[in-house]
C-alpha cells in the first residue's frame, strides 16, 4: 500500500499522489487511487494518510498533508500549548465539562463552559484552570486561517461523532 507508482518504494512522488488522491472522510476514491486507501473504506483520508506516512520509506521525512494537520494540545501546570498549523493566523480554545458531556451522550452543545481565547495568536497560553474534586475538564483547539476557523475534530476515525456544530450551537463557544 501506498506505492502508487509500484516502483518498490512510498516516497515523494508518492506523497504528491496521494495529495492528489485525498478526498477527507466519506468520499469516494477513484480505482487508481486503490494504494490510498489503507483501510478500503472506499475514501482517502487522514486515517489513510497517517497508515501512508508509517508505510513511508523515502530518505526524506513525509510531507505533510495540509489537510490532515491539526494543533496538538499539551497541558503543562501554568500553560496550555499546541503545534503550529499552517496557514493559521490564530487558535480558538474552549473549555468544557466532562461530566456534562456525558451527561449529554456526547453531546459538545451542551457540554461547552467558555471560550478561554478567541483568535489567540501565540502557540502557547496561560492557564490555571483546575477541575473541581471528581470532576474532569475537556479543552480543545482550532486554528483559525484567513479563510476562517478550521475544525475541533481530530479528522481520525477514532473520533466518534462531528464536533464542530455541536461546539458553535453553544453560546459559550468561541467566536
Ligand atoms: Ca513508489
Ligand atoms: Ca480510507
Ligand atoms: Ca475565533
Amino acid at each position: 500500500m501506498g506505492d502508487f507508482d509500484a516502483d518498490g518504494d512510498v516516497d515523494a512522488s508518492d506523497a504528491a499522489s496521494f495529495e492528489g488522491c485525498y478526498t477527507g472522510i466519506g468520499g469516494t476514491a477513484p480505482a487508481v487511487c486503490g494504494p490510498g486507501d489503507f483501510d478500503r473504506d472506499g475514501d482517502v483520508d487522514c486515517t489513510d494518510h497517517d497508515r501512508f506516512v508509517a508505510a513511508w520509506t523515502g530518505q526524506d521525512t513525509p510531507p505533510p498533508l495540509p489537510a490532515c494537520v491539526i494543533p496538538a494540545l499539551s497541558v503543562n501546570a501554568a500553560s496550555l500549548s499546541w503545534t503550529l498549523v499552517e496557514p493559521a493566523l490564530a487558535y480558538d480554545v474552549v473549555q468544557g465539562s466532562v461530566t456534562a458531556l456525558r451527561e449529554a451522550d456526547g453531546d459538545f452543545a451542551a457540554a461547552v463552559d467558555l471560550c478561554l481565547a478567541d483568535d489567540h495568536p501565540l502557540l502557547v497560553l496561560e492557564f490555571s484552570g483546575r477541575p473541581d474534586a471528581g470532576e474532569a475538564l475537556w479543552l480543545l483547539v482550532r486554528a483559525v486561517t484567513p479563510t476562517g476557523p478550521l475544525t475541533y475534530d481530530t479528522l481520525r476515525a477514532s473520533q466518534v461523532g462531528a464536533r464542530d456544530a455541536e461546539i458553535e450551537s453553544s453560546t459559550q463557544a468561541c467566536p
